[in-house]
C-alpha cells in the first residue's frame, strides 16, 4: 500500500472541505499537519500528567519529567545520536541556530569569517550576520551552481584558516538542493572551522544518522516533521557541546549559583533554560514514533516520487519555471514553480480557491530568490500524506491558470 494510503486516515484536518474542494494540502514544507496520536498525545499530558520539570518531588512532577526525558531518549535513537545527552530541546529551527549563532559569535574576533551558502534561509543567515556585526567578523556565501547545487569548488577556495563556522542547509526549502552534508563537514574539519547544519528540511524527509554525518552540530523543527510547534532539536557532537560556552542563563541550567559567578549544569540542561516546552516535547516523540513506524527510508522513497512526479509534471506545462535541480538528481519534498504573467500570490490565491494550499512569495530566502532572478515564487511541499492523486490535482488547475491568461 502506497504511504498517504496508509496515513491520510490519520489526520484529522485532511477532512476539511476548503472553498467548496476537499483539501489539498501541499504545504508541509512550511508546517505538516498533524496525525490524531500526536494531538491525543499532547491533550493526554495536559489532562493527567502536567507539571514543571526537573524540580517537583510530586507524582505528577516525576511523570511529567519522565515524558520530558524519554521524548529525548526517542529523539537521540531517531537521528543515531552517540547519546541522549548531545539532544538539547529548543524551540526550533531559527531558535537552535540563533543559540549557536549567540554561544559560537562569542568566540570570534575581527576578520574571522563565518561561511554560509547562497541557498540559506534567512534563519541560518541573519543570526550569523548578527554574530559577525558583535565582533567585526566576515560573513561569506558558497555559490551555487547552474543546476542550483552548491558550488563544491568554491567551497574549498572558500574554506580559508579564518574561517571559523560554516553554516548550511541540508535541504533547501526552496530548490530542493541536498547538500553532501559528510563531504562538507569533512572539508570545514580539515579548515578547522565548526559546523552547523540546518536540517529543518531534512529532518521530516530523510533518514538522519548523525555519526554518518559528521558535522558539530545539526538543528531542526519539530513542527514540519509532523510534530508540534515550539520545539525544535540542537543536535551537538559531545565535544562540540562542551566546548560550548552557553549564551543563555536562567533556572535550571546551572549547579550552583552565587551572586557573581554561576557553574553550569551537565549536558544537555546547561543548554536548556527555564521551563522548557514539555507538552511539546511529549508531541515531537509521538511524532517520532509515528514516522519511525512508517520508516523513515519509506518515507524519502514516497516524498521522492511526489518531488519527480511534480517537477516532470509542471515542467511539461508551457510557460511553467521549476526551479532547481533537474528530475534525474535527488531532491527533497519541495518544488518551487514560477508561471509566466502570472504573480507567485495571484498563483496561490487561485489555486486556494479550488482547495490547493502552497506557498507563495521568497520563502524566507531573498538571496536564494535574486540568483534564481525573481521577486518570489509558488511552491509545492509534500508529506507522508501526500498522494500522486494531489500532485495531479495541481498540475491539472496550474495547467488551466495558464490557460485563462
Ligand atoms: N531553515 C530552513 C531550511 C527552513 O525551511 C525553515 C522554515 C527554517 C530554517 C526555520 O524554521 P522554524 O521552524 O524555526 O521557523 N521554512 C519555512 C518554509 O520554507 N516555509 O515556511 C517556513
Amino acid at each position: 500500500m502506497r504511504l498517504d494510503e496508509q496515513t491520510r486516515r490519520d489526520f484529522p484536518i485532511l477532512e476539511r472541505i476548503v472553498n467548496g474542494h476537499p483539501l489539498v494540502y501541499l504545504d508541509s514544507a512550511a508546517s505538516s499537519q498533524k496525525p490524531r496520536t500526536v494531538i491525543e498525545a499532547m491533550s493526554q499530558y495536559y489532562a493527567r500528567s502536567h507539571a514543571n520539570v526537573h524540580r517537583s518531588i510530586h507524582t505528577l512532577g516525576e511523570e511529567a519529567t519522565e515524558l520530558y526525558e524519554a521524548a529525548r531518549d526517542r529523539v537521540h535513537r531517531f537521528i543515531g545520536a552517540a547519546s541522549r545527552e548531545e539532544v538539547v530541546f529548543t524551540r526550533g529551527t531559527t531558535d537552535g541556530i540563533n543559540l549557536l549563532a549567540e554561544a559560537l559569535g562569542r568566540t570570534l574576533g575581527p576578520g574571522d569569517e563565518i561561511l554560509i551558502t547562497e541557498l540559506e534561509h534567512h534563519s541560518n543567515i541573519v543570526p550569523w550576520q548578527m554574530a559577525a556585526r558583535d565582533r567585526g567578523a566576515i560573513v561569506r556565501a558558497v555559490p551555487l551552481t547552474r543546476e542550483g547545487l552548491l558550488d563544491l569548488d568554491a567551497v574549498d577556495r572558500l574554506l580559508g584558516p579564518r574561517t571559523r563556522v560554516f553554516a548550511f542547509a541540508h535541504v533547501s526549502n526552496v530548490l530542493g538542493t541536498i547538500t553532501p552534508v559528510a563531504r562538507l563537514a569533512e572539508r570545514a574539519r580539515r579548515a578547522g572551522a565548526v559546523t552547523v547544519v540546518d536540517g529543518a528540511q531534512a529532518a521530516p524527509h530523510l533518514p538522519l544518522d548523525m555519526s554518518a554525518l559528521q558535522c558539530d552540530f545539526y538543528v531542526f523543527s519539530a513542527h514540519k516533521m509532523l510534530g508540534p510547534t515550539g520545539i525544535g532539536v540542537l543536535w551537538g557532537r559531545r565535544a562540540a557541546l562542551e566546548a560550548l560556552e552557553p549564551a543563555r542563563g536562567g533556572g535550571e541550567m546551572i549547579k550552583e549559583v552565587w551572586i557573581d559567578r554561576a557553574r553550569w549544569n551537565d549536558l544537555p540542561w546547561r543548554f536548556e533554560p527555564g521551563t522548557p516546552p514539555i507538552a511539546e516535547a511529549v508531541g515531537l516523540m509521538a511524532a517520532v514514533e509515528y514516522l519511525e513506524k512508517l520508516g523513515m527510508e519509506q518515507v524519502a522513497e514516497h516524498e521522492r516520487t511526489l518531488a519527480r512526479q511534480t517537477v516532470e509534471q509542471l515542467g511539461a506545462i508551457p510557460g511553467v519555471t521549476v526551479f532547481g535541480p533537474p528530475a534525474t538528481v535527488e531532491r527533497g519534498a519541495v518544488v518551487a514553480f514560477g508561471v509566466e504573467g502570472l504573480h507567485p500570490h495571484d498563483v496561490a490565491a487561485l489555486l486556494d480557491e479550488q482547495g490547493i494550499a502552497v506557498r507563495a512569495g521568497h520563502h524566507c530566502a531573498q538571496p536564494l530568490m535574486r540568483w534564481c532572478g525573481v521577486v518570489g515564487t509558488a511552491r509545492a511541499s509534500f508529506s507522508v500524506y501526500s498522494s500522486p492523486e494531489e500532485v495531479s490535482l495541481l498540475s491539472h488547475a496550474v495547467a488551466s491558470l495558464r490557460s485563462h491568461l
